[in-house]
């Protein structure tokens, strides 16, 4: 099964899918070890790792990079932050070819103008593309993916930029009928009521994606009564990681040994684990039996 049928086969048969954050291989492959069903690969996330700026800066090419990094790691779909797409339609024409080709199950596309800046930087910029500009790059998408499961998440940031409930509603709907598989509705209040005012009002048939950064104590089954379908917790890996490193690298400093940090840090065997290294030992034996018996060691 394709990574993009696994991912429309937990929306069809889970009330709810819960889609961790990731930046990198390694981060992607603990959210699949800690059961989550998709992983999200965030512009924000990927774009701090580089230490580089949430708007626009990297490339396609290097999102697509750190992406594809993740999906040979794992098992469970990754969904794409493709920002705006990296330009106009025929720009995510050939993103959507790219990353349907890398094995990514889902790409998320939101209808800013390119460059873009982070939806929640306190005076960002936050200027919209046009509903039509927007819808054409929807069209775009569908033309350029291959199989029909390859979603197209479409993320309308009118609730970001302001422009209110009924533009929110009316670009969802104008995105659903473009051929979207899913809408992403983000908002920066620190309650969730206008997510769920959007969800209750639009109707459409698309399930429902949200980002709930911004009003982290928004429960699950409050999410499940408006019928959010899906929900991305999208960088507490990231941020989990600054502040552990962070702390452990002030007390190294601080002190003359590192005996302060041991119980602070994973033991470097649950890195081998990890990164398979006595997985390496089977596979050595495999090729030492193989030889033995084409005569070349006895
Ligand atoms: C990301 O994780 O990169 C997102 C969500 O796009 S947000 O940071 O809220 O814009
Ligand atoms: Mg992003």
């Amino acid at each position: 099964m394709s990574h993009s049928d696994n991912l429309r086969e937990k929306i069809e048969s889970k009330s709810t899918i819960r889609v961790g954050g990731a930046f990198d291989a390694m981060s992607a492959k603990l959210v699949e070890m800690h059961g989550f069903d998709a992983i999200w690969a965030g512009s924000f996330a990927i774009s701090a790792t580089h230490a580089l700026p949430d708007a626009s800066i990297m490339t396609m090419t290097e999102f697509l990079h750190a992406t594809t990094n993740m999906v040979d790691a794992c098992k469970i779909p990754v969904i794409a932050d493709c920002d705006t797409g990296f330009g106009g339609p025929s720009n995510v024409s050939h993103m959507v070819k790219k990353y349907e080709g890398a094995g990514v199950a889902a790409i998320s596309i939101e209808d800013k103008i390119f460059p873009k800046q982070n939806s929640l930087l306190e005076g960002g910029i936050q200027d919209m593309l046009s509903e039509k500009e927007f819808v054409a790059k929807i069209i775009a998408a569908k033309e350029a993916k291959r199989s029909p499961s390859f979603m197209i998440i479409a993320r309308t940031e009118a609730l970001i930029a302001g422009l209110g409930m009924n533009e929110a509603i009316q670009r969802a709907r104008a995105y659903e009928k473009a051929g979207a598989d899913a809408i992403l509705i983000h908002s920066k209040k620190n309650t969730p009521d206008e997510v769920f005012e959007f969800a209750d009002t639009w109707g459409g048939k698309l399930p429902i994606v949200i980002v709930p950064t911004s009003y982290p104590s928004v429960n699950l089954s409050d999410l499940q009564k408006h019928k959010i379908k899906m929900i991305i917790y999208a960088n507490q890996t990231l941020r989990a990681s600054y502040a552990s490193m962070n702390r452990v690298l002030e007390q190294i400093k601080n002190s003359d040994s590192l005996s302060s940090v041991k119980e602070e840090i994973s033991a470097m065997e649950e890195i081998f684990k990890l990164q398979k290294m006595y997985e390496l030992k089977t596979e050595e034996e495999m090729i030492k039996q193989n030889l033995k018996k084409m005569g070349y060691i006895s």
